[in-house]
């Protein structure tokens, strides 16, 4: 049986992503390999994160973090902040950076398969047609102010509450909130680069698969 495996915000936890495909049991050429996005960002391991789904030939949405990264790169060198700074020089010397930041250029804000969409963060209410909702709202949104101009207020409804879709919807980008485990919706970031689990679903065997974080690499912050 051909599996698929979808992995939640890896935020450069290389270690622990190692031990999930070892742990699924990952099988090239039969398997395929999803990541949600933020695979940068926070973590110890930026490169070696991005050189294991290029390895397993993963296919990657576009986080909010690696958004931040392409937009760092965008801006002259002079007047980045010291996080757009950081954050490029995490990935290499300006030959490697450069490879990294072409592949992560390439990453679509949504990838559709016949029974699964998969996004970073969420889908845009009311909006019809994935080519009908605003960019940013795919990487950034957590709740729903009917507007979309509050995307993270928790005073208001989480996106998923508010969006039907015929095909099951697979994401991240909600590490409070944690694991999220309804029909049509599961949200995979349960915060490993906190010091929590890394996880991953397998829709043929509807399973997931989790790793314990090694240690905390960042402290969790807003919601
Ligand atoms: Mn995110």
């Amino acid at each position: 049986m051909k599996r698929r495996l979808f992995i939640g915000d890896l935020h450069g936890c290389a270690d622990e992503l190692a031990e999930l495909i070892h742990s699924f049991n990952f099988t090239s050429g039969n398997d395929s390999l999803y990541s949600v996005g933020d695979v940068i960002g926070k973590g110890p391991k930026p490169r070696e994160t991005l050189t294991l789904l290029k390895k397993f030939n993963a296919k990657i949405v576009l986080g909010n973090h690696d958004n931040f990264c392409l937009t760092a790169a965008a801006t002259p060198e002079k007047e980045r902040s010291e996080s757009q700074h950081h954050y490029l020089t995490s990935l290499g010397d300006v030959e490697e950076l450069s490879r990294w930041l072409a592949e992560m250029a390439s990453w679509p804000l949504y990838i559709e398969e016949p029974d699964i969409l998969m996004v970073h963060a969420g889908l845009e209410p009311g909006v019809s047609q994935l080519s009908g909702m605003r960019r940013k709202i795919f990487f950034t949104i957590r709740t729903w102010d009917g507007k979309g101009e509050d995307l993270k207020s928790e005073s208001n409804p989480p996106w998923f509450e508010c969006v039907t879709m015929d095909k099951i919807v697979v994401f991240g980008h909600w590490a409070r909130r944690g694991l999220i485990d309804l029909p049509k919706f599961k949200g995979l970031d349960t915060g490993c680069v906190y010091g929590r689990k890394l996880t991953g679903w397998c829709p043929e065997e509807n399973r997931f698969y989790q790793v314990q974080a090694r240690k905390a690499y960042a402290v969790i912050k807003g919601n």
